[in-house]
């Protein structure tokens, strides 16, 4: 290898293993900075050349003040922009924000500025000094502000920007609004001098059952990290190292956590003043051929594909309780599982997942035209992937971390995805590996998996749209499906668009009986899928896209949810929950 491709690749391991984040930043104490922000929308990008992040104040008449934030319109965050204001419905572009707090500043504390997502640039400015910059539109952030932060009233600025760019984490086309803003919650955390940073906590199935505990801590270390489960009657101390790093294993035989009684366990790790509770549900997955294990039993993941957006409605979602309708009709279809599309959706749905018992197919937005030739890209990958494998490693629900969706099968794309892969299993070997592959071919008996991604992953995900994209409804149901990969796959997208109340016959595109033939006649093609284990059809809910302007019928929604944008029910809907019904009962 030359020396400068040994350097980029040393340099890119550096990158992502240093991504520092707080586990379970909700714990923790923390003011919140949610509410109303001050926002100038900067179309040409003159705000930095203007120093907007001085949030300049006139002094006197005579002074040319060309921006002000305290007559700037208001933005609610956590929010997009673009269903705020209708000027700003298609912007994409940089809007500056800006945020006035007052804190009680303690000597000896850790002040953290913590960004649940930022889509997609942010820098973030603290009394005019500028803290830091994050890349990545579905991950947390946090900046040490010790040094910036002042007793008294302080200044916040952020400048967001969500211009699509080449070599971009998504790229230049998805099907999905482009949401641009503070769309999740930004906190100031409190921590102590010395304070437990980071942690898992986790079942590990052998001969005797045990649970590993690994904590690491930040600041001056001093002696062990005490966890309790007080219902396993556990107290164990983890004696830190020098690096403030401790591990533990012990005999432990917990509850499994399964959708059908989804157990969750209070742990708590105490140290230097703080405990941390959190609740976490143990149980452990594998692959047998063609066979997904749950705590060793073979399961049918009965799905839906969901996008993070408002049950009701355009936005992008972000509250509990909108995550909790979402998963609740998820589970009123029957479902068992779900895949969260297309990028990471926000801590607190996998922590709803947990609670409510279904599983997760957790995903990065490596998604169409990513630049696989690029290392460069090749590192905003791993540095997404890690920032969400870190986030959400203590969810018992996510059983499938998925490295792409629908790439297309170029030398590039592999070398690419494998080395995500690799990193992915490095990190966390616990959970399985797999990808929305859509590049089938068709032959005379049928469909052919043919993609050497497939023979990367331990899950092979197919995208399939018999009936939409090519072929009339009823053509499907005898299609074969044939591979050579010996795996489990799982059917991560198929269906129709229909427009809600809108009736014909089942060859009439957008009608409700259309996408009803079309789930039928899939459903029945499915059937003789002798390694199928499980499917997420697309979609839920209708969900807004820039690609879909046709009046009248789409009017920028994406038609193939099985509920409208308001959450009304198509005939669709009815096929798919009997569907599951059945098969709950069938599959053993
Ligand atoms: C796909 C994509 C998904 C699209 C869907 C569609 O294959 O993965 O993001 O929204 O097709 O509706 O065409």
């Amino acid at each position: 290898m030359k020396y400068w491709l040994v350097l980029i690749a040393f340099l890119s391991a550096r990158a992502f293993a240093s991504i520092d984040l707080i586990q379970n930043p909700d714990a923790r104490d923390s003011i919140s900075l949610n509410g109303q922000w001050n926002a100038i929308v900067d179309p040409y990008d003159v705000g930095d050349k203007r120093k907007f992040y001085e949030n300049a104040k006139q002094e006197t008449p005579d002074q040319l003040l060309e921006y002000n934030f305290a007559s700037a319109q208001k933005l609610k965050v956590p929010g997009d922009w673009n269903t705020q204001d209708d000027k700003l419905f298609f912007y994409e572009g940089t809007v500056w924000y800006h945020k006035d707090f007052t804190v009680n500043k303690k000597s000896g504390k850790n002040y953290l500025v913590h960004f649940g997502a930022v889509n997609y640039l942010a820098t973030v400015y603290l009394n005019g000094h500028e803290i830091g910059t994050h890349e990545g539109g579905f991950t947390p952030f946090q900046f040490n502000v010790n040094e910036q932060l002042v007793d008294g009233a302080n200044s916040i600025v952020v400048k967001v920007n969500n211009r699509r760019e080449p070599d971009f984490i998504p790229t230049m086309s998805t099907d999905w609004w482009n949401y641009g803003g503070i769309t999740r919650s930004v906190k100031l955390i409190e921590l102590n001098d010395s304070y437990v940073d980071d942690y898992s906590i986790q079942y590990v199935n052998g001969k005797v059952p045990q649970i590993k505990a690994k904590v690491s801590v930040k600041g001056k270390v001093a002696g062990a990290v005490e966890l309790h489960i007080p219902e396993l009657n556990v107290r164990q101390s983890l004696k830190l190292n020098s690096k403030g790093e401790a591990q533990i294993s012990f005999n432990a035989n917990p509850r499994l956590w399964t959708p059908e009684a989804p157990k969750l366990y209070q742990t708590e790790l105490v140290y230097a003043g703080e405990t941390v509770k959190d609740k976490i549900g143990f149980r452990y997955v594998e692959v047998k051929g063609d066979d997904i294990l749950l705590n060793g039993q073979r399961i049918f993941l009965r799905g839906i594909s969901i996008h993070e957006e408002k049950p009701s409605g355009a936005g992008r979602a972000w509250s509990e309780s909108e995550d909790r309708t979402l998963l609740n009709w998820a589970k009123e279809l029957g479902s068992n599982y779900v895949r969260l599309a297309h990028y990471p959706h926000n801590e607190k749905m996998l922590r709803l997942a947990d609670e409510m018992g279904l599983l997760v197919w957790a995903e990065n937005p490596n998604y169409w035209g990513i630049q696989f030739e690029s290392d460069v890209v090749l590192e905003k990958a791993k540095q997404q992937f890690t920032e969400m494998l870190v986030r959400d490693k203590n969810r018992a629900s996510i059983i499938l971390w998925s490295i792409a969706n629908e790439t297309l099968n170029t030398k590039d794309r592999n070398h690419f995805l494998s080395s995500l892969a690799k990193t992915v299993r490095e990190q966390d070997p616990t959970r399985l590996v797999t990808a929305a592959l859509n590049t089938q071919t068709t032959t005379e008996y049928g469909h052919k998996i043919e993609d050497p991604l497939a023979s990367v992953v331990d899950v092979i995900g197919i995208n399939s749209y018999c009936g939409w994209y090519y072929d009339a409804p009823k053509d499907c149901a005898n299609y074969k499906w044939v591979t050579e990969y010996k795996k489990p796959i799982v059917i991560s997208e198929f269906g129709g668009g229909a427009l809600h109340g809108w009736h014909g016959d089942e060859n009439e595109k957008y009608t409700e009986e259309n996408q009803v033939a079309v789930y039928k006649y899939n459903l029945e093609m499915f059937e003789n899928m002798a390694q199928l284990r499980g499917m997420s059809p697309w979609i839920l809910k209708d969900f807004l896209s820039p690609r879909r302007p046709l009046a009248n019928v789409q009017d920028y929604w994406n038609r193939k949810g099985l509920l409208s944008e308001s959450g009304e029910k198509k005939k669709a809907w009815y096929i798919m929950r009997d569907w599951y019904a059945e098969k709950a009962e069938s599959f053993k």
